[in-house]
Order: C-alpha cells, then structure tokens, then sequence
C-alpha cells in the first residue's frame, strides 16, 4: 500500500516516540557539541491553538535539524501556569485555579505528542508546582539581600477591573495588557525589582546581541530604557528655602528659559504654590487625575496649566521667571519639575502661547521665529542672546554651560532614564507569595530558606474574587505567623509575585529541572547555557525579554551563571491570522487547530505553517493550503515507498543516474544553507523540487530501482523529518530503515555532483533589476518567485505584498510592487 494516511501513521509512531524517546538530552558522559533551544513556554489557556502550531512548528525545524547534525541538543518543554486566566476561571465556577491549570495542562501535553514536536519530555516543569515557585522565593529572598526588592510608597498603575497593580510594562497605550481596561494610578506601596540599577548594562550588553536578534526588538528595548544625556540645573524660588532642580537634555537653551513648570501632581507642586493660588491649584489637580499618561503626553492635546504665583530664579543671568504647575511634566520623570524653553521645544511653545507667555530665541537655526511660525526649532545652529555661550555650536555651548554651572555649584551634567523600577507585587491569589513576614518590631523578614517554599492556602470560588486586597489577606490562619527573627506575633506579605517572575529564569531550571536544593545547578548550566536560539513573540519584547535579561545579570553578579545575556539568537515568528484579520470570535474567523490536524494531518498543518512564508511573516490561512500541502507529502511518500519496494538499503549510489544524483546532491546543499538561513520555506520549495525530480527519474528516467532513486528517496526522508515527522518515519521504515529517522543523520552534499551550470536569473522590482540570483536551470516558476521574494535585496524595494509578480523561469522575474 503507497497511500500516505495520516490519521493511521500519527497513532502508530506516536507509541514507538514514546519508546524511543529520540529526543532526550544527552548527560553528562555525551561530550557531542551541544545546542539549546527554546520556545516561549505556553500558557496553558485552553488547547493549543493556531499561534503554537506555527511557533513550534518553526522551532522545531531549527531543533530537528540540529540532532539530524549530530547535536546534542537540549530542547525542553513547560508551562508557564500561574496567572490571572486560571483565577478568573475559578471564580467563574466556583473552583481551585489548580484544577483549570493543570486539566489545560494535560490537552496541552497530549497535543503536543500529537504534534510531534521534538522535546525532552523528561525536563518538563510548571511555574505553579511548589517545586517550582519555591526557587522563585529563594531568589526573592536573594534580591532582597542584595538590595534589588524593596517595598516604597507611590502612584502605581492600577486595573480597575483585575483590580491589582501592574507594572509599567503591563499597561499597553494606557491599557491593562491582560484584560483592555483604562489603567488608573493610585496611591499604594508595593513590591519593586531595583532594575533600573541594571539600566547601562542592560544598554550595553545588547552590543552582543546585534545580528543575533530582531534589530526591531533591540530599538524596543532602547527606547524602553530610554537613556538620555543632559544636566541637572538648581534654581531657587523666590519664598523658599531649597532650590529645585530640573532636569534638561538641552543645557546650552537655558539663556532661552522665559518659564518654569512643576508637574501638577508632585507635592512640589503645593509646597511651591502661593497661598492665595491654592485653590486653583487644587481645581486643576482633580481635572489632571482624570487622565491617563498618554492622554497627558498627547502633544497635540491642548496645553493647560495654572500659575502658582511664584518666581523662579535663572542661575546663569538672575532673570525672574514664572512658575507654573502642569501636566504636560510627569512627576516621576527627571525632577518632575523643568525649565521651559517655548522657543526650542515645542510643547513649551504651546503653553506660552496659550498663556501668553515670552518666547526668546537663543539658537539661530535660520528657520522662522517661533513666537511667529508656531513652530519650535530644535535643532542644531549658533547660540545666540547666551551672554558667554554667544557664538558657540550646541555641542560647545553644552559642554561650556556645564563648566559654568559646575563652578557656581549650581548644576552639573546628568544621565536620565525612562526605565523605572519593575513593580513585581500583585493584589491576587494565583501566584507566588512573596516570602516575607512583617513584624511591628523587626520590620520586614524574608522567610528563612529552610522553611520554603511558602505555600499557597487553599482558597477556591468567591474567595478569590477581586477586592482591591489580595485574597491571601482573607486566609488568616495563614497570615498570621511567628516573626522568624524575634519569634513574636507578625504577619505574612499577602501579595503574590508578577508571574514575569517565573519566566525570568525558567530556561536556567530546564538544566536540571528536578534539583531540590538550588534554583539550578551551576555546572548543568554552563554547561546548556546561554540558549543558541529562542523563538517566540514579539509581544515580549520589553516585557518577558527585559525582564530575563535582568535576572540573567544579577544571577551573573551572583557568581550563579557565568554568561551576561541568556538569549545569543532570537527569532519573532509572525502571526497567523484569517482573512486578513486576527483570528477572534467575534469576527468568527477562527481556525480550530484540532479541526485542521484531524482534516489533513499532523504534517500537512506543519508543513504549511513553515512553506507559507518567511517565518517572521504574517500567516493568513485563507491564502495557504493544507489539502495542496497534504497532497505534496502524498507524492512525497509514494517515491519512498516504491524506491523502498523496488531496492534494499545499502546499495552503492555512485552507480545511479547522475542526473539525478545532482539534484539530490544540490537539494542536500541548498536545503542545509537555507535551514541555517532560517529560510525554512525555500527549503520546504527544495524538497518538493527534489520530490518532483525522483518522481520523474521513476516514471521517466532509469526507473524506481536505480540507486539513484533510492539515494533520492532516504535523503527526503530525512530532509522532510524537519517538518513531516509522520511522513518522513513510515518512508524511512519504507526504506528498509530503522528504528526511527530521527537518527538517520544529516547528509552531506558531495562536492563532485555540486558542479553544475547554473543559470544568471535576474530579478526587476518596477522594471528596475535589483538582484541576481543564480539558479538551476529546470528550476519551477512556483520556487523562483519563492527565491525571489526571499532577496534580502528585493524585500528592501518592497513594502508588503507586490500587487504582481510575474516569473519566466529560469531567466527573470518580474515584480510590480
Ligand atoms: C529644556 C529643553 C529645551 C528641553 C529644549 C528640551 C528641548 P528626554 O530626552 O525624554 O530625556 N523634561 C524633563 N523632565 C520632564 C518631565 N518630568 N516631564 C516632561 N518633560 C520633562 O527629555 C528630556 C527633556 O524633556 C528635558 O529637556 C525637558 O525639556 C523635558 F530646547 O529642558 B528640556
Ligand atoms: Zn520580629
């Protein structure tokens, strides 16, 4: 029988995998070169979905193809199990989180075997396992000696609707990431991760990630951390005691400072505030508490503000200036408070010409007068009405301005960052207790490591329904404990960690994931660490990927791991998406996975996530197809299965057909570029080329016995066990081979049947040639506009999809953008 049947192959080579287990990581005796990869651990949300079946699909190829290359490779699997969805699951019907978890768990599991992806099933871990969290605690109580978690008073971002705080990280143009409500800020004191201690070194260190990730991501994290270089400048109000110090990046404008502003919000702002103006102040406050920070920040939001019936005093030349409150200045950058320069800096500009204030320009850029175009210039130029900086260039008249405020001890030059430290408590029960005890005499004392992990108290349904305080408050037999330090009555930290805590360092545990006396072992570590490639979304990028960056470094500091950065290479797969849109229900666009794989098979799904296109691109699956996917990898067993019929394994290829024994060998060699390319789906194009090739050698050529055909048939074998495990094992056992292609081997290319004529294909985007590519000469229409599309060269001319494209193989192709 040659018919290729999934449903009956899945079941069948499942069972021998879980006798097998192929893809265990090799101990401490394999001294194989090794290779780590890993996929952002899932949140166990259900069964898998269309999102995880292209994420792991791509991954795996990469993993595949290392153990094929004779790798040992460490490729591990978990869940990331804490977390809101779980809790508002439980509330819903009245239950333990634990019982939704690890039942989503199970489907999980169990898909994954069906789709077949590569992993070291004996490495799996759940952040919600005590096992687990217990490490997450004894690294809490780690920072927490080292000065990095400490607990402070102020405005935090809060959901009104999760009812806890999140982290700025957490709030999406002014929403909660999780659940879309309009964040708040309230007053509370919470738990914090000194991060920003990190900030330059976070900076720095991506120095070594360039090339190796998205440049997109590393610009995300830039500006995340948003270093800036200026200077603080002291200036006294008159009434006063103490000078307040503003913070500016343009120094050399402070001859051009005609106004001074306060945020609204900072206690500066009524410590400053004249009696008599007060009451304005107060008015304008409950207005500005209203909106959120984008909207506050909006620069095309009308300016407004009140006077606070102070002056402010210029250092450098004694000019009286007005002191304002507003809120376009955020209290929790710089000094929340900054001198105004309406002529250089156009949010300034705004203001003073809302409030008829003066406009002085002290650069000359040759551009319109401000006051008059409305316009800031906030450029380069010569300084002018500066008294001693008259004449100088911006960057003379800054490092001048500094000397001088340096001499008369009244400013000096500063470094700023928009970072802030990463808020790391929540006000909800299915988390990692934070293991501190609070004690009216001791003050705040970390759990002793020997009596961790603190466990969660037993709280299901109502008790976990958000009230503003976390649930662990309501479990009083838990809160109240003996302080460990003076054994007096104290009381537990009711609050749960962020769960980006367990993610920051869960691929340290896959090391030696069922230690019971460390986090990780070091040696295990150095051993696998740092991760080769990690594969997951983008929307991690200032979230889940600082935050492990962060970690990584003080685990470093800590002499614990011995690299800086955990992650060498990162790939962003896209999105798969439906009819041009996001799958969601209420567009009833979704695509069911198990509906898919249950239609054409586990293969047919795999393979087209990894042929639609460039793994960073979109997917729409409306314009892929499975069935033409399914069909190929028919076509594909059918050359194994005869060649498997009509010879035994072993033969001597040499005397094959040298036709095409070329096209196996040049397959061998362009499939292997392409995959370390991570040009997966050109690859996928090869080996439908080399299908077609062996197909018309059977029918056509010396026939199904030739060695070369044979030759043809193991090598797709093993190319399609990348991305068609089902298909690739029964060929191979077709083949005459055993017990699993998983261990078949990476063929090599020989270089005798590389030497081939190629044909110069030249490449037009609009009519204009913009690269050359050398190819085969009965290379197919479908695989040349593949190879085309794929230039690094032509994408740079591209934006989107080209409207056509038109292929004279071998020769031209066309591309009308
Ligand atoms: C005077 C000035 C003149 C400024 C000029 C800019 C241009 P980055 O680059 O983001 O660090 N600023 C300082 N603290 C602020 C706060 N709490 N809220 C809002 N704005 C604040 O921006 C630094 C600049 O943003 C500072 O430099 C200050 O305005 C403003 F021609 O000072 B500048
Ligand atoms: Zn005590």
């Amino acid at each position: 029988d040659e018919q290729y049947d999934p449903q009956t192959l899945q079941p069948k080579w499942q069972r021998r995998w879980e006798e097998l287990d192929p893809y265990r990581a090799g101990g401490d005796g394999d001294d194989r070169p090794r290779k780590y990869l890993l996929d952002m651990f899932p949140y166990p949300s259900g069964d898998l979905h269309m999102g995880h079946a292209e994420v792991f699909a791509i991954a795996d190829v990469v993993a595949r193809y290392w153990f094929q290359k004779g790798y040992n490779v460490l490729h591990p699997i978990g869940w990331d199990s804490f977390g809101l969805p779980a809790e508002n699951a439980a509330i819903r019907r009245n239950a333990h989180p634990a019982e939704w978890t690890y039942a989503n768990i199970e489907t999980q599991a169990n898909s994954f075997k069906r789709y077949g992806i590569s992993f070291d099933w004996s490495r799996r871990l759940h952040t919600s396992d005590p096992e687990y969290y217990r490490w997450n605690q004894w690294l809490f109580n780690r920072f927490f000696e080292r000065g990095l978690a400490y607990r402070k008073g102020g405005l935090v971002n809060w959901c009104p609707v999760d009812q806890t705080v999140l982290a700025n990280e957490q709030v999406v143009a002014g929403q909660c990431e999780r659940c879309g409500a309009t964040v708040i800020r309230r007053e509370l004191t919470q738990w914090y991760f000194k991060i920003t201690d990190y900030a330059d070194r976070l900076l720095d260190d991506m120095a070594q990630l360039e090339g190796g990730w998205p440049e997109r991501v590393l610009t995300m994290q830039r500006n995340w951390i948003g270093r800036s270089e200026g200077a603080d400048v002291a200036f006294q109000i008159e009434g006063r005691a103490e000078p307040v110090t503003v913070y500016t990046t343009r120094p050399d404008t402070l001859y051009g400072a005609t106004f001074f502003v306060v945020a609204a919000d900072a206690p500066l702002a009524e410590e400053i505030c004249a009696p008599e103006q007060l009451p304005a102040l107060e008015a304008y406050r409950a207005e500005v508490a209203k909106l959120t920070d984008i909207e506050r920040l909006a620069t095309d939001k009308e300016k407004t503000g009140v006077f606070l019936g102070r002056h402010a005093i210029n250092p450098v030349n004694g000019e009286r200036v007005p002191v304002w409150a507003a809120d376009y200045v955020l209290s929790d950058y710089g000094h929340g408070a900054i001198m105004a320069v309406p002529a250089h800096d156009q949010r300034d500009l705004d203001f003073a010409l809302k409030f008829s204030l003066p406009v002085r320009v002290v650069v000359e850029t040759g551009l319109p007068d401000p006051a008059e175009s409305g316009t800031a210039t906030p450029g380069e130029g010569r300084l002018v009405n500066s008294g001693p900086l008259d004449g100088l260039t911006k960057t003379g008249a800054i490092a001048r301005i500094v000397e001088i405020l340096g001499e008369r001890g009244t400013g000096a030059a500063a470094v700023n960052y928009r970072l802030r430290d990463w808020l790391l408590s929540r006000q909800r029960y299915w988390g990692t207790p934070i293991p501190i005890i609070h004690c009216p005499d001791c003050g705040e004392v970390p759990v002793p490591d020997d009596q961790l992990p603190v466990t969660l108290p037993d709280l299901r349904g109502d008790a976990l329904a958000p009230k503003g305080v976390s649930p662990l408050a309501s479990a009083t037999d838990w809160v109240n404990v003996a302080c460990p330090k003076c054994d007096g009555p104290a009381l537990r930290d009711t609050d749960t960690m962020d769960t980006f805590v367990d993610s920051s360092w869960y691929f340290l545990r896959y090391c030696s994931p069922q230690l019971d006396d460390a986090p990780f072992d070091v040696e295990q570590v150095r051993r696998w660490g740092p991760i080769d490639q990690y594969v997951g979304g983008v929307e991690h990028a200032v979230l889940h990927l600082l935050y492990s960056r962060f970690f990584t470094k003080v685990l470093h500091d800590m002499g614990m791991v011995d690299f800086p950065e955990p992650f060498l290479r990162l790939l962003n797969q896209g999105q798969v998406v439906n009819q041009g849109k996001a799958m969601s229900k209420s567009l009833g666009n979704g695509v069911d996975l198990g509906e898919q794989i249950d239609a054409f098979g586990v293969d047919a799904v795999r393979l087209t996530m990894v042929f639609a296109g460039p793994p960073e691109d979109d997917i729409d699956w409306a314009d892929v197809s499975a069935a033409a996917s399914q069909k190929f990898l028919a076509r594909a067993f059918r050359v194994m299965a005869e060649a498997g019929a009509a010879s035994a394994p072993g033969a001597d290829f040499s005397s094959g057909d040298t036709e095409l024994r070329k096209v196996t060998h040049r397959t061998i060699d362009e499939v292997t570029r392409l995959v370390e390319a991570h040009k997966f789906n050109v690859a996928v194009a090869r080996t439908m080329e080399l299908t077609t090739a062996a197909r018309r050698a059977i029918d056509t050529g010396p026939g199904a016995a030739d060695p070369a055909v044979r030759e043809a048939a193991e090598t797709l074998a093993v190319l399609l066990s990348l991305v068609a495990p089902y298909c690739a094992e029964e060929g191979w056992e077709r083949l005459g081979h055993g017990p699993s292609v998983t261990r078949a081997g990476w063929p090599a290319a020989e270089p005798a049947l590389l030497v081939q004529e190629s044909v110069t294909c030249v490449v037009q985007v609009a009519g204009k040639v913009r690269d050359r590519l050398e190819v085969s000469p009965d290379i197919s229409g479908a695989a040349l506009e593949e190879l085309a599309l794929a230039s690094e060269k032509v994408r740079t001319y591209l934006d989107g999809a080209p409207r056509k494209v038109i292929v004279r193989a071998p020769k031209l192709v066309n591309i009308v953008p």
